[in-house]
Order: structure tokens, then C-alpha cells, then sequence
């Protein structure tokens, strides 16, 4: 990695969250980003039911009524960012301001002109210089050690045979692809305020087809402009990556627990650039490839859908698919 490409993802890391200093590194969170690396029977299997869409918990994966601080977190960087946050970083921020606040008032108290009519000449104090060099490094030191491990963390590869999706920026909708599962696309658009309310869920979050992954996997995530610069940004799972024409953005995404989590485009994108909303919908591993079969041409893992499917299980969801795909206007 050049110098550029580190001040790059320290820069993009910045403007995501707002505070370089909101993350950490927890140890028990680390492994979860490597669970795609293994292939189980579980990860052919097809729910009997086939799919039907997730009804959102309400208050989870969205923003609440009155909420002041972070949406709760769904993956393994955001519990590890939020933890820092909640714990170190706020904690220093209050004794910081705290202290700064007390010294000032402390000094008009102290130091004003009928209090001390007549002032020190005092312009140097050695002790005191290296006391205030000292501390706020020392400050720093604690921000900044686990403030890169979870930066690297953040910007980790995904392991090789992670799935891949890859979300298009459009003016103004998303797109999803799936190039492991045999290439199909999945187009979203905004629901109107009506349809949502309907359906129960969020207005202006809410859209009519969801990008749909398994949850406890890596995903490799992939973003893309197709016309200007957007940013594919999901509060509760710490995730926020920009969707640029020209180049392709790729990033690891985990899941911790299956859920309907929203987001929005994050990069001013035009004139319906508030009406371009992201719901990600994560399953367990059957439940996902029944989704993947209301499909045409879909595959699981690059394999046929008959190959490693018993006809029984293979026949279900494609009869369970099509009030499914009639209802999410595939
Ligand atoms: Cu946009």
C-alpha cells in the first residue's frame, strides 16, 4: 500500500464516522469478519419456504425517535467502533472539556483585574510547558494505538471466496448485482410514504426491492458510480463506501444477526439525491439462496441450482418464489 493509498483510507474512514478516534480494536470481534471462508451443507441448503420479505424490528438496523448518540451496531466493526466510542473516546472528550472549562473560569475568578490588580511578569514556567506537551500526547497515544488496528481492521480484505456484491450507484436508485450466484441484478427504488407505511416500514428508508445477503458471512462489497459520485452508507453496520464512476470501491461487510437495516446515499448526488434509500436484508444462509432462486438464471456459489439441490427442496422455492417475486417486483 503506497503513502497515498494510507492517507486515503484514513481520510475516508474520517469523513465516514465523523471522529478518527471512534474506533478500537476488540479481540473477540475479530474472527467474525472471517466466516466466509468455509463452505458447509448449510450454505447450499434452500429454505422449504422459499422467501418472503422481512418485516423490519422496529427500532433495529434504523434511526429512533429522539436518538442522540450512534444507531446500535450489527457488525463486528461497528461494536468494535461504537465500544470505543462510548468508552474511551467520550469519556476523554468530558474530562477535556471539563478541565479546559474549569481552568477558564478559574482565571476570570482569579485573575481579573480587581482580584489581582497587579499581574505577574511571569512568561515562562518550564514544568508547567512539559506538563501540557506531556499530557495531550500522552492523550493521543491512547486514541491513536487502537484507533489504527480497527482502521486496518476496518480496511481488511475480504477472504477470497467471500460473496460479492456489487452496489451501483444510479441517478437515483440502487442497483445490486450478484456475480457469484449467476450474475442477476436487482434494482431499488424509493417506496412511496404511503406503500411504506402499508408494508411497516420506515417512510423515505423504506425501498420496493432490498439487496438480500447471508448474515455471519464476509461479503465482499463492492460499489460503483454509474453516473456521478454516490456513497453506498448504512448506519448500523458501520459501513460507508463511495460508489464512483470509474472505479470500483470493495470492502469487507459482516453481519452479525439476521435483520432489515437501512441506509441512505451519502454523497450529494443530485437533485433526488434524499430519495435514493439502501435496505439490506440479512439471512440465514438457506433463507438467502431461496431468495437467490426467485431469480432467472440464478446459481449459488457458481454451482448450477440443481447441482447440489435435491429435487424436493428445489422444486419448493421455485413455487414459493413467484408471490415472493410478485411482491418485490422482480
Ligand atoms: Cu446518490
Amino acid at each position: 500500500m503506497t503513502l497515498g493509498e494510507v492517507i486515503g483510507v484514513a481520510k475516508r474512514c474520517m469523513l465516514s464516522f465523523g471522529t478518527p478516534a471512534a474506533l478500537l480494536w476488540v479481540p473477540a470481534m475479530a474472527s467474525a469478519a472471517d466466516t466466509g471462508g468455509h463452505l458447509t451443507a448449510d450454505h447450499f441448503a434452500i429454505a422449504p419456504g422459499g422467501y418472503t420479505p422481512m418485516a423490519p424490528t422496529p427500532g433495529k438496523g434504523m434511526p429512533v425517535d429522539a436518538g442522540l448518540t450512534f444507531q446500535a451496531q450489527y457488525s463486528p466493526t461497528g461494536i468494535e467502533a461504537l465500544w470505543m466510542h462510548d468508552h474511551i473516546v467520550l469519556w476523554i472528550l468530558i474530562a477535556v472539556c471539563v478541565f479546559v472549562a474549569g481552568l477558564l473560569l478559574w482565571v476570570i475568578a482569579r485573575y481579573n483585574k480587581h482580584a489581582n490588580p497587579v499581574p505577574t511578569k511571569t512568561s515562562h514556567n518550564t514544568l508547567l510547558e512539559v506538563i501540557w506537551t506531556g499530557i495531550p500526547v500522552l492523550i493521543l497515544l491512547v486514541v491513536f494505538v487502537p484507533s489504527m488496528k480497527l482502521l486496518a481492521h476496518q480496511y481488511k480484505s475480504p477472504p477470497a471466496n467471500a460473496l460479492t456484491v456489487k452496489a451501483t450507484g444510479n441517478q437515483w436508485y440502487w442497483s445490486y448485482s450478484y456475480p457469484d450466484n449467476g450474475g442477476f441484478e436487482v434494482t431499488s427504488n424509493i417506496l412511496p410514504p404511503e406503500e411504506a407505511k402499508k408494508r411497516g416500514e420506515p417512510v423515505q428508508l423504506a425501498a420496493d426491492n432490498r439487496m438480500v445477503v447471508p448474515v455471519g458471512e464476509a461479503i465482499r462489497m463492492q460499489t460503483f458510480g454509474a453516473d456521478v459520485i454516490h456513497s453506498f452508507a448504512v448506519p448500523s453496520l458501520w459501513f460507508k463506501l463511495d460508489a464512483v464512476p470509474g472505479r470500483i470501491n470493495e470492502k469487507v461487510l459482516t453481519i452479525n444477526e439476521p435483520g432489515v437495516y437501512y441506509g441512505q446515499c451519502s454523497e450529494l448526488c443530485g437533485a433526488r439525491h434524499g430519495y435514493m434509500p439502501i435496505v439490506v436484508e440479512a439471512l440465514p444462509r438457506p433463507q438467502f439462496n431461496a431468495w437467490v432462486m426467485t431469480h432467472s438464471g440464478a446459481k449459488i456459489d457458481g454451482a448450477p441450482k440443481t447441482a447440489d439441490v435435491p429435487k424436493a427442496a428445489d422444486a419448493k422455492p421455485a413455487e414459493a418464489a413467484a408471490p415472493a417475486a410478485a411482491a418485490s417486483g422482480v
